[in-house]
């Protein structure tokens, strides 16, 4: 049974500013996150392409690279690897109208750019994975783009970067709303008809964030399943939900915990991580979260996930065959129950 490892990215850890109010918590330096991120126990980080290479647009593909290799040497300084590099396409103005399938071309050349940088920065970084989050891919105006003529440019922006760099292996992490209003590419099906769609399917796959799914009006769980039986989920994003409202990347299981405790078990059952796959978490601090407490729900979220893996450790595969030969769920859901509140 392989060991989970885990990834987390700089930007959860933040200062707490959100669409209606200010920060409320200081600037920490990325390295400073570094070294707390490998006392927790993290082994790999989560990078935007400027989170590797800040003010990105002001350099040349050499000095991209270049940074690039400065910033794996302050990985290496703690002993941490690069999961991942994102393309950030949703903060520069080239994006106000999504990238891929901006209707500008100078917008989706700009789009494309920030793809192949990424792709050269995960390079000096170690990594081969790209994760696209389609923040603004889709539509603010249904009748502004054609939704064949948006998923069609989704699929060909792929195919530019899986012809760019032969090795490169690219992951859509689907979300169906926000900031965008209606996505083009919001489950995880979703994702597995694009990678089928493009030149290459066997390098593009995807990562199931549980707050994506809730919002989508699915369960994780499933998700994560149908990705993994297509063997294609590349990597995750756990966090937590209440309910279909703004995507609040709350910690690991505090919302839904019996829906949380599937997600594990459903990894752990299908050997995730065998092929050096990481559990990536995917969360923010509240608000009102003071400074001191920066890092309380990295180590929440570690630590309600390592509880419930206990759990499925402890899991009885023999009363549950019991229960279903006989069509007994009632006694089966009673005991996955009892088994999270601890009476079994
Ligand atoms: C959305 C994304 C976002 C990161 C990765 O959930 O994961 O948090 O920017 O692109
Ligand atoms: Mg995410």
């Amino acid at each position: 049974m392989t060991k989970f490892k885990f990834s987390v990215g700089p930007w959860n850890v933040h200062e707490g500013a959100d669409s209606y109010g200010p920060a409320t918590r200081k600037t920490i330096p990325i390295e400073e996150k570094f070294k707390k991120f490998a006392e927790l126990g993290f082994s790999a980080v989560q990078f935007h392409d400027d989170d590797a290479v800040p003010n990105i647009n002001d350099y040349t593909e050499e000095e991209i690279k270049e940074k690039a290799r400065e910033m794996k040497q302050k990985l290496d300084k703690y002993g941490l690897k690069a999961e991942f590099v994102a393309p950030r396409l949703w903060m520069d103005p080239h994006t106000q109208d999504g990238g891929f399938m901006s209707i500008s071309q100078e917008d989706r050349d700009y789009a494309m750019w920030r793809a192949y940088r990424s792709i050269d920065i995960a390079h000096e970084l170690g990594t081969d994975l790209i994760v696209l989050w389609l923040a603004r891919e889709g539509t603010l105006c249904a009748e502004s783009k054609s939704p064949v003529w948006a998923t069609k440019m989704l699929i060909e922006a792929i195919n530019k970067m899986l012809e760019y760099d032969p090795k490169i292996r690219v992951c859509i992490e689907p979300k169906p709303n926000e900031p965008i209003d209606r996505s083009i590419c919001g489950t995880i099906g979703h994702v597995m008809a694009i990678s089928a769609a493009t030149i290459d399917p066997s390098r593009v796959g995807g990562n199931l964030e549980s707050a994506h799914a809730i919002l989508a009006g699915l369960d994780p769980a499933h998700e994560i399943g149908f990705a993994l039986a297509m063997g294609k989920l590349m990597t995750v994003h756990l966090n937590d939900q209440n309910g279909i409202r703004y995507d609040q990347d709350k910690s690991f299981g505090v919302e839904n915990l019996r829906a949380a405790f599937n997600q594990v078990k459903v990894l752990k059952e299908n050997n995730y991580g065998s092929h050096g796959e990481y559990v990536g978490l995917d969360v923010k601090a509240m608000r009102t979260t003071r400074d001191e407490d920066s890092y309380k729900h990295l180590e929440n979220s570690l630590n309600i996930f390592k509880a419930l893996e206990e759990k499925v450790e402890r899991f009885d595969y023999d009363f549950q065959k019991k229960c279903v030969e006989n069509r007994d769920f009632e006694s089966l859901e009673m005991y996955v129950m009892n088994l999270l509140m601890g009476l079994a």
